[in-house]
């Protein structure tokens, strides 16, 4: 059975309805960045660029870097935006655009995400790394997939014990990244911890400008979660989509994060721009001999 026009939509071009990409513009290693003025800051040390192309918040640039070809992509705020690029980046290369039928052999690309994030413990300071060996989904567009089995239980069961989750909310859910590129991007300079990733910036954060919040301690039961060596270390909006939506359908994902502020201590970096830089140049350089 073929994919109706309805469900796998392509532009006139034979392009992918969001992203503009036809199959042959993407590299099977592709960077994500959330902010499409941050593509060219990574491309910007590349050899050569061979493609490029812009529709709404999704940028894309492929080119080589020390022989290598990568793509990169900005994919915007949230994890709406992630169900977005995910399903149009698998469908690019495990979906015959002719027959509109899954193909036989499936590709597994290497996604990296370079992203900025805020700490929320003491110990990981401003202008570190940090590299999310599991995110904690408190954001809920996962839950429309068959989730069972990419999934940890046991710590999801413990964290809403421990914050007394609404059942009117989502339901957590914990997951892991890719272990063949947490090896690789292995490095002393890189804090390891769980990534929280919120479906928004203001409440879904704990952040109170004029509406309060269903739950004015969840921060700081969040803060304070503790079950065996898992804590929760940040927060930012991305890295559960991409960790989910990946291991559903078979790619690497590792999520990268500056993290640019402190929320135990309040404190916001003094030049955001250049922890950034200095994380595309160490991410580039792990991703040329991968
Ligand atoms: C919010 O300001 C945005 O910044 C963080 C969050 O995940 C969210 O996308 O990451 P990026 O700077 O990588 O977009």
């Amino acid at each position: 059975m073929s994919i109706k026009d309805s469900e796998l939509i392509l532009n006139p071009d034979g392009s992918v309805y969001h992203l503009n990409l036809k199959p042959e513009n993407i590299a099977e290693t592709i960077i994500f960045v959330g902010d499409q003025d941050r593509v060219e800051k990574v491309t910007k040390h590349f050899d050569s660029i061979e493609f490029t192309t812009q529709k709404r918040e999704f940028k894309t640039q492929t080119g080589s870097y020390n022989g290598k070809r990568i793509s990169v992509i900005s994919t915007g705020i949230g994890p709406d935006n992630i169900d977005i690029v995910l399903n149009e980046l698998d469908a690019l290369v495990n979906i015959d655009f002719v027959s509109r039928q899954p193909k036989q052999i499936l590709t597994s690309l290497n996604i990296i995400r370079i992203g900025t994030s805020g700490s929320l413990q003491a110990d990981i300071p401003i202008d570190s790394f940090l590299v999310s060996e599991y995110a904690l989904d408190l954001n809920g567009m996962l839950h429309a997939y068959q989730v069972e089995g990419i999934t940890n239980p046991e710590i999801e069961a413990e964290f809403i014990k421990q914050t007394n989750w609404s059942e009117n909310k989502s339901k957590p859910l914990v997951i892991g990244g890719s272990d063949f590129l947490q090896m690789h991007f292995n490095s002393d300079v890189i804090f390891k911890g769980m990534t929280a990733t919120a479906g928004g910036f203001y409440a879904p954060q704990g952040r109170v400008l004029r509406l309060p919040l269903q739950d004015e301690n969840l921060n700081s039961k969040i803060d304070s979660f503790k079950y065996r060596d898992f804590r929760v270390t940040n927060l930012e909006m991305e890295t559960s989509a991409i960790y989910g939506l990946s291991k559903l359908m078979g790619h690497e994902a590792i999520s990268l994060n500056a993290i640019i502020a402190n929320r135990a201590n309040g404190t916001f970096s003094n030049h955001p721009k250049k922890v950034v830089e200095d994380l595309i140049t160490f991410t580039l350089d792990k991703i040329s001999n991968l």
